[in-house]
């Protein structure tokens, strides 16, 4: 089965990732949190109708260990950040219809009621099981109370996580060598009664629902591995206080937190949908009517949880599945994973005490890159995408056009718009469209950024300021035309930038909301007077970026001493080990013979971006590439069919050995290579954003 493209006539929700309420949020939770927005605006902008939910995720062991140290109650604390995060996401206008959190009755009580009907079908069995114990203290040490080794990879790992090693979930007894992080002291194995949801129930379900699913590559192809092999069943409740009990009185027992956590994303649609009424967004046409659109946001680390067990779930419980999930990559610093508690992080706070617009980081977190690719932040990469694609084309184009048409023409000049620039907007809507049905909020936001280019060269071109005596009448039309492709900037970037479309939506002398309108917006005439416009953006400074760059050298610096002390460490994502950095006696040795700088020269290496890539027949580790090079496409034949998903390498950017010459494999002619490290072949790619063509020096 495959689904209708968006829009459809049915509802649809977006949720994001519940943030855990444990700490100050970092931009590497914003990615997802805006990621989501843009795409929930994006999609009512086509005329989707959508909410966009989300709320905190209040309970899991972490929470109940760090209220602990501290002395206060989990939900005190839990709610303190809570209340906190309401204000980022305003901060950074991340619009949720519904923003709750995992221990309100509403999600309580569907929780448990969730739960009671999964027993009732039968899925879930009780076992004894062996749990980490406390023998000193006399207590069971669930989850992150317990610390020992990896039965999977041999690293360090916490509770129900490898998240320094594997990355994979662990169930209760199977780390290794345990000890209770509270006390330190050894811990032993202790058998006890738990619940356990019976996976397996759902493997054929499973596996046809991962053909169902859309969304980014990652989150589709990874599950296929887990639910192939055996499905285990899954340990749901946890010797805790903290969190939702049990429904059932005779067990003393809490819910894993994992079980309550993606139930909030209904509970916060019914919500929602119980605030505005069920006309205007019935929570039932989402989650148990028939063709409900559901599309899940999320970070790489919980694809497992999202694409396994909360469809089971859903299933089991009978509410719909979802239609699509996109998970994210990492955002690192320098290549390494962000740390609440050792401070290696861009703070969301931090950000807008700087005073930047949040468009600014809402543009660069949305657009920078593919959304599963990772991103590694720099304030330089952040400041060059700033002043070149928002200042330096969008800013500009908008600026220049609307100063010309206010100063000659007191604002839209009184003509139609020509055919070729009604086109070129139609084709900017088209691509924004496909961006969406793609799942790629990178297209999407980048169909504006582009029209505004087309913008620049057009009014470049025709440099309207020399008609304007020889020719009125053209000078007119060019600016007619520069003014509606500044009116479908506004409606196209108000997904990505919804305070910035929204002034420019009033520079054009538009009243009422930029949000409001949909797609068509872009091609309707604007008024015909408008004021003089104000910049858009503002250029972010070298000396501000440098005093930035300070501090986050000093931060890293910090966090680098705070590792090599082997202190406690909880990193936010699983992204902490650099893969390989011990592996020294593998490497290849040192070729001793030096080439000279000519020779080196003599090597044209360009910045490529992969267009398309296919199978080769007869050849299982050949894929035919084609390769954007700037000046043409080339076909070139490289050995990754084993070690890259095909489908998830369109738009990545790789470094061409130009002219290399030609050869022939399977038959296929190779014109180029591209350059990978190891047996892995790690693709080489641009840290920055060098246009597809540029020579590398
Ligand atoms: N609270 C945070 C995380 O693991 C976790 C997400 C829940 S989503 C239902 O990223
Ligand atoms: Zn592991």
């Amino acid at each position: 089965m495959s689904h209708d493209d968006f829009p459809t006539d049915e509802t649809a929700v977006v949720t994001c990732g519940l943030p855990y309420a444990n700490g100050d949020l970092h931009i590497g939770h914003l990615r997802g949190n805006i990621g989501a927005d843009v795409y929930a605006r994006a999609l009512r902008r086509l005329g989707q109708r959508t909410a966009y939910v989300c709320g905190s995720d209040m309970h899991g062991t972490p929470i109940a260990v760090n209220a602990d140290k501290e002395g206060v109650d989990p939900e005190e604390f839990a709610l303190r950040y809570h209340e906190q995060y309401k204000e980022t996401f305003d901060g950074f206008d991340v619009d949720f219809q519904n923003y709750g959190h995992t221990r309100e009755p509403s999600n309580v009580e569907l929780t448990q009621d969730i739960v009671r009907t999964l027993e009732d079908g039968g899925h879930i069995v009780e076992k004894e099981i062996q749990v980490a114990w406390d023998p000193i203290e006399d207590q069971p040490l669930p989850d992150r109370y317990v610390e020992g080794t990896c039965p999977y990879c041999g690293e360090k790992a916490r509770g129900d996580e490898c998240d320094e090693g594997c990355g994979r979930h662990l169930e209760p007894g199977e780390v290794e060598d345990p000890t209770s992080v509270i006390t330190g002291n050894p811990a032993e194995y202790r058998e006890r009664a738990h619940k356990f949801f019976r996976l397996s129930d759902f493997q054929e379900y499973l596996q046809e629902f991962i053909d169902r699913l859309e969304g980014t590559d990652n989150a589709r192809n990874q599950p296929r591995e887990w639910i192939e092999g055996e499905l285990k069943d899954w340990c749901i409740t946890r010797d805790l206080d903290w969190g939702i009990d049990y429904p059932d009185e005779e067990v003393d027992l809490v819910l894993y937190v994992w079980v309550d956590a993606p139930i909030e994303y209904i509970a916060s649609t019914k919500d929602y949908s119980e605030r505005v009424g069920r006309e205007e967004y019935d929570w039932e046409s989402v989650w148990k009517d028939e063709g409900g659109e559901i599309v899940h946001v999320i970070g790489p680390d919980i694809i497992q949880h999202h694409t396994v067990f909360w469809p089971a779930m859903l299933k089991g419980a009978g509410y719909n599945e979802p239609r699509a999930v996109m998970a994210s990559g990492f955002v690192t610093l320098r290549g390494k994973g962000f740390s609440t508690s050792r401070n290696r992080a861009v703070w969301a706070e931090e950000y807008l005490d700087e005073g930047f617009d949040p468009d600014l980081l809402r543009f660069y977190l949305a657009t920078n890159s593919g959304f599963q690719q990772d991103l590694d932040f720099s304030w330089g990469r952040f400041q060059e995408r700033v002043n070149s694609e928002l200042v330096g084309t969008l800013g500009n184009f908008v600026y220049r056009s609307l100063l010309f048409a206010h100063r000659e023409y007191e604002g839209t000049p009184e003509v139609d718009v020509s055919d070729d620039v009604a086109h070129r907007i139609e084709s900017a809507i088209d691509d924004f469209a496909a961006g969406i049905n793609d799942y790629s909020v990178r297209k999407a936001g980048n169909a504006a950024i582009e029209l505004a280019r087309f913008g620049n060269e057009y009014i470049q071109r025709n440099e309207p300021w020399k008609l304007t005596d020889e020719s009125p009448e053209e000078a007119a039309q060019v600016i007619r035309d520069c003014v509606q492709v500044a009116k479908a900037i506004a409606v196209l970037f108000q997904p990505i930038a919804p305070g910035t479309a929204q002034r420019l939506w009033e520079q054009l002398g538009e009243s009422g909301d930029v949000a409001e309108t949909t797609l068509d917006a872009a091609l309707e005439s604007p008024p015909a007077s408008f004021d003089a416009p104000a910049e858009l953006f503002e250029k972010i400074e070298d000396d501000h970026v440098a005093e930035l760059n300070e501090r986050l050298e000093v931060r890293s610096a910090e966090a680098e001493d705070d590792e090599s002390d082997g202190s406690d460490d909880d990193a936010d994502d699983g992204d902490e080990t650099e893969a390989g950095a011990d592996d020294h006696e593998d490497l290849e040795p040192l070729v001793d013979e030096r080439i000279s700088f000519d020779e080196f020269q003599g090597l044209d290496l360009r910045v490529g971006e992969i267009v398309s890539a296919d199978p080769i027949e007869g050849a299982d580790k050949l894929l035919r590439l084609e390769v954007d090079i700037g000046h043409e496409v080339r076909q070139i034949v490289a050995g990754l069919a084993q070690l890259h998903d095909a489908d998830s390498l369109p738009g990545t950017r790789v470094v061409v050995v130009a002219n290399l010459e030609r050869a022939e494999l399977f038959g296929v002619e190779s014109n180029g290579m591209v350059l990978a490290a190891g047996d892995d072949a790690d693709l080489l790619t641009t840290h920055g954003d060098a246009p597809v063509g540029t020579k590398v020096r």
